[in-house]
């Protein structure tokens, strides 16, 4: 990519093009989540809201990536569920109840949007400015960012200002309505002190404190030190400290109760309650959204299925990436929900390597956790396959123990059933097949073969929210088992180097479970006639540019 400033000569050109372009913007996507449908949501969390609050949400900022090149903007899942705005520096000021302007007008909601600029249009696109945001969002009141910074709305007035935590991951850029601006004038106006708020692991361990017994403190002092090790800061705590070393019960009480008023709010902006209510709203998903996420699923499967036909021993992990990425392309999916996951071999032991960098996958097992980002939703899927096409014995043993595991925890994705329960049959069927193929000692020994959770809600994020209780009707959950054997392990040698994970989409439904993307095959016999057939890619044959 060019830098803008040796441009200039082809800006002329540029400009006319665009005029053109631009006139072919009908003929982007359409089906989005509609307008009615982020309406909706906003109506919704609005009813939960209590009298005389507001909520405000900020959308995400542009982030650098280097020198004047910044990543691929992404919105904040939160802010899109609750508007469907694609661009950043926006903001949502959301009240519980009709507030009234000068004129007398009435109205409960404002999203403030990117002021549209002819410049910044001409290098980066369309804005859709005010006018946009009502036409096509919806919004009765939409203003530019410049406007949220200038308002005169009295936050300290509410009983309840209801915002996201901040990550203050920003940058001030030339823009003087960005987000970082946007955030800075709302802090200011709201009068936001940071230093009031506890830090998240420290408001688990004084919940955990209020919430027991004083003659059951040993459990919360087993917590506190097992925390420690990882946040040693929460040693330093004045209160915690105090509680742990009291000597009596009635000593334990006194800095019970000191926690107790240490939790409660000093301010009205509460950062917890969208979090938690949006989680709630998220977790189940509308008929909509079912639509967008299914599709999603089912690219990545087809992903999968593709990928299969086409490998082949000498192929890279970069490659068959790009195949994947490929087909998510070919359906008109915008991005990959989460970076890529292709590992060969013990590379398959790392549960997050976005490397991809092995130049050839030779007769290994390949673990590929892939997922298509569909208008916002994104899936997760995971199939691991034998390179050569073929599973050896040792191979074969541990894919269908983690079938097993699959196969058992997805049968009890059923309304009412704990979120917990596909896990622990997967822990308990993993570890009962690792100890009968003498991997471990016995089926209760402690390993490490299988660190992981296997269940967690997709949506707009690929780990979306949720409260993880129960399963509900119109739930999309993943149910991921995996067995790592990393090269050196204490187990026979030809276990060595063997990562296996199996990864579905799985909604929730009256009838039972039904697997989104079973499309892309799982049993042995299934991949083997899989990657038996032949593949378009088989004949595409580039020019060697090492020779
Ligand atoms: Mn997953």
């Amino acid at each position: 990519m060019n830098k803008p400033i040796a441009m200039k000569f082809f800006k002329f050109i540029l400009v006319a093009f665009l005029t053109v372009s631009m006139n072919g913007f009908s003929q982007a996507p359409t089906d989005y989540l509609s307008k009615d449908f982020h309406k909706d949501r906003r109506e919704v969390l609005r009813s939960k809201m209590p009298a005389n609050s507001v909520t405000v949400v900020f959308a995400n900022p542009l982030r650098n990536r280097a020198n004047d090149v910044d990543y691929v903007f992404h919105q904040d899942p939160n802010f899109y569920y609750l508007t469907g705005y694609r661009e950043p520096n926006g903001v949502l000021v959301l009240f519980s109840e009709n507030q009234t302007d000068e004129n007398g007008g009435s109205y409960n909601e404002i999203l403030y949007v990117q002021k549209r600029n002819k410049r910044a249009e001409l290098w980066y696109g369309k804005r859709l400015g005010t006018e946009g945001a009502k036409e096509e969002l919806g919004f009765d009141i939409a203003m530019n960012a410049e406007e949220f910074i200038k308002s005169t709305i009295d936050f300290k007035s509410f009983d309840n200002v209801f915002i996201e935590k901040f990550n203050d991951d920003y940058r001030d850029l030339r823009d003087a309505a960005d987000i970082f601006d946007l955030v800075k004038g709302f802090k200011i106006k709201a009068g936001y002190d940071p230093s009031i708020y506890l830090s998240g692991v420290k408001e688990y361990v004084y919940n955990n404190i209020v919430e027991t017994p004083v003659e059951s403190s040993a459990n919360v002092i087993r917590i506190i030190d097992r925390l420690a090790t990882r946040s040693p800061e929460i040693n330093d705590d004045d209160l915690i400290k105090g509680y742990k070393t009291a000597t009596t019960d009635d000593l334990k009480k006194e800095f019970k109760e000191k926690i107790l008023l240490a939790l409660k709010p000093k301010t009205n902006i509460d950062v917890s309650f969208l979090a938690a209510n949006l989680a709630t709203m998220r977790e189940v998903k509308t008929a909509e959204e079912l639509v967008l996420l299914t599709k999603a699923v089912r690219i990545s499967a087809i992903g999968q299925v593709e990928v299969m036909k086409a490998m082949k021993p000498h192929m890279s992990e970069t490659e068959l990436q790009g195949i994947h990425e490929f087909v998510y392309k070919k359906y008109g999916a915008e991005y990959e929900g989460y970076p890529s996951i292709v590992g060969a071999g013990n590379n398959g032991c790392i549960l997050h390597y976005i490397e991809n960098s092995r130049t050839n996958v030779a007769n290994e097992m390949v673990l590929m956790d892939l997922g298509a980002e569909y208008r916002g939703f994104t899936a997760d899927v995971t199939r691991t396959i034998p390179a050569n096409g073929k599973f050896n014995k040792a191979q074969k043993e541990i894919y269908d123990l983690v079938y097993e595991a699959q196969e058992a925890g997805i049968a009890l994705y059923t309304i009412g059933t704990s979120m917990q329960a596909p896990g622990a049959i997967a822990i308990k069927i993993i570890n009962e097949g690792l100890f009968q193929l003498g991997i471990i000692k016995s089926a209760d020994e402690k390993h490490n073969y299988f660190p992981h959770g296997t269940s967690h809600h997709i949506g707009l994020d690929v780990h979306d929210p949720g409260n993880y209780g129960n399963f509900e009707e119109n739930m999309v959950v993943t149910m991921e088992p995996g067995i790592y054997i990393p090269d050196g392990s204490n187990c026979d040698e030809k276990y060595w180097g063997i990562g296996i994970r199996i990864e579905d989409d799985i909604l929730v439904t009256k009838k039972g479970p039904i697997n989104l993307s079973e499309e892309a095959p799982r049993t042995t016999e299934e991949i083997e006639k899989m990657m038996a057939k032949k593949s378009v890619l088989d004949d595409f044959i580039l020019p060697n540019l090492d020779k």
